[in-house]
């Protein structure tokens, strides 16, 4: 097992793996940037260096500062978070060369899935299915060809892409010939790669994705399904384990393709496997992501598993603890991801510091974070600020559970979008299930136009805030002697604005 652990990110996801450390009894090791200095992870940590300045490009990417600080502190590991370095296959080689165990996959495994187009290639024999199209780059004239012989509408797809970077949509033979140009240009201004792959569109698909667990003595595990579906531009705004719509037996044949794919790919520790689903409960593989997902924590709360401490223990060398028939799902799990932005003025980050922070707890409620009150968020890094999870026997209650949490839930200082939370889950497409890609832009575009039923979400923020500043008390500070223009001094505002407010449809 090893000593100590360096952890080579920041944030909530930063946080999550220190207390695995603790609980496993690794020293940890945190890095931080000049605009981190003190940030939640720092003080979390047994030890901290500082690796640069802010940009990203200088600090949490810098591989050999990170090798360096590595070597320097001893430490026999690095976990890489997601984001950052956790996918960069020379990251990876750099560890390895440096002696240091990186917790993640090969570097040869994240190279194959990095390639769009040589990961189907290699997951084609385990008969692992496929939307129709092409499993190799294409140039303009074979993009041409296929898509007449597979029909339109049809995805361009840059091959170095993935997570929705550098896709185009094409509804008819006439958009395809500057859809693929402006394609090739983006892949090769962002990814260096102009490699591009099509496929038949599918559409408004539910986004399925299966965990897996491979550990380096050929065992393979999957761990269920998160249902990702609820999204805005490819970021993931809520997910859940299980999916409403995934029974034992889709659980059962989309869990094996998954493991299929893994072992084809050589694949160990942990990945996810996305699918598309449609309508009819068809799936198809789209790729696989090689790092810890941002959602881990809805599989781990229907698991009851670790999955930290299982990256850890498979990346020092243990064989896997248990095996396929040990997994049970019980339970249903959900995640809101509060992100520091304001749904009002497009979602643009809204960074700033944290005047008041009252954070939610009690039965079924987790929260994974790295946020504290007088904290100032940076802008220079992903808004995302913490995680809220709510667990319960079922999804009915585990929506009950969240809603409940939310309204415990006041972010003081920034804005946040905690306000579009509540909308969804009291949305009755949302309670019966009725998910796919497009609902998120859908919602918004009803709360534009007003459904005439309930507030838009412009109206319930201005509402909150006034009923908020209404009943604050004039001198109030809350009782930490910093002078504040407007503090919650008591918990008032939140029952009047849920009352008066959220409740009003
Ligand atoms: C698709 C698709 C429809 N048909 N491919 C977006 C992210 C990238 N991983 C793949 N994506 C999609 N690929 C075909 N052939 C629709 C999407 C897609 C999507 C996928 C998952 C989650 C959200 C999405 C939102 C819009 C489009």
């Amino acid at each position: 097992m090893f000593k100590k652990v360096l952890i080579a990110n920041r944030g909530e996801i930063a946080v999550r793996i220190i207390r695995a450390c603790r609980e496993m009894g690794f020293a940890s090791v945190a890095v931080f940037s000049d605009v981190d200095r003190a940030a939640m992870h720092v003080s979390k940590a047994d030890e901290a260096y500082h690796i640069g300045p802010a940009p990203a490009s200088e600090s949490y990417l810098n591989i050999e500062r990170i090798i360096a600080t590595a070597r320097r502190c001893g430490a026999d590991a690095i976990h890489p978070g997601y984001g950052f370095l956790s996918e960069n296959a020379a990251f990876a080689r750099a560890c390895a060369e440096a002696g240091i165990k990186f917790v993640g996959p090969s570097a040869a495994a994240m190279e194959l899935m990095g390639s769009k187009t040589r990961a189907r290639q290699a997951v084609q024999a385990a008969g692992v299915p496929f939307v129709p199209g092409s499993a190799k780059g294409l140039s303009l004239a074979e993009a041409d060809a296929l898509a007449a012989s597979i029909g339109f509408p049809v995805m361009i797809k840059a091959a170095a892409g993935g997570g929705g970077k550098g896709m185009r949509l094409v509804r008819s033979q006439g958009e395809l010939k500057s859809a693929f140009e402006t394609a090739q240009s983006e892949a090769l201004r962002a990814f260096n790669n102009g490699e591009l792959y099509l496929e038949k569109y599918i559409e408004n698909p539910r986004h399925i994705e299966i965990q897996v667990l491979g550990d380096e003595h050929g065992n393979l595990v999957y761990l269920g399904e998160r249902e990702c579906s609820v999204q805005r531009r490819h970021q993931k705004v809520i997910e859940e384990a299980p999916s409403a719509v995934v029974d034992e037996d889709l659980r059962g044949r989309m869990g094996q393709i998954a493991v299929q794919a893994a072992r084809s790919a050589g694949y160990t520790n942990a990945g996810t496997v996305e699918f598309l689903v449609d309508a009819q409960r068809n799936f198809y593989f789209l790729e696989m992501n090689t790092r810890l997902q941002v959602e881990h924590p809805v599989t781990e709360l229907v698991t009851g598993l670790d999955l930290v401490h299982l990256q850890l223990r498979i990346a020092s060398g243990e064989k896997l603890p248990f095996r396929q028939d040990d997994v049970r799902i019980r339970g249903h799990a959900i995640e809101c991801r509060i992100y520091a932005e304001d749904p009002e003025n497009n979602f643009f980050p809204s960074p700033g510091r944290i005047t008041r922070l009252l954070q939610p707890s009690g039965p079924g409620i987790r929260e994974d974070t790295g946020i504290y009150e007088g904290w100032t968020v940076p802008l220079d890094y992903d808004p995302l600020l913490s995680k809220l999870i709510a667990y319960a026997p079922d999804r009915a209650a585990a929506i009950a559970r969240m809603r409940r949490a939310l309204d415990e839930y006041f972010i003081g200082g920034i804005k946040t979008n905690l306000p579009l939370f509540r909308r969804i889950l009291e949305n009755p497409e949302f309670a019966a299930a009725r998910i796919d890609t497009g609902f998120l832009d859908r919602l918004l575009a009803s709360a534009m136009a007003g459904d005439g039923s309930r507030n838009g979400l412009a109206e319930i923020a201005a509402v909150s805030a006034a009923l908020f500043a209404a009943s604050t008390p004039r001198n109030g500070n809350g009782g930490n002697g910093k002078a504040e223009s407007a503090k919650p001094g008591n918990s008032n505002w939140k029952r009047v604005a849920r009352s008066e407010a959220l409740r009003s449809g």
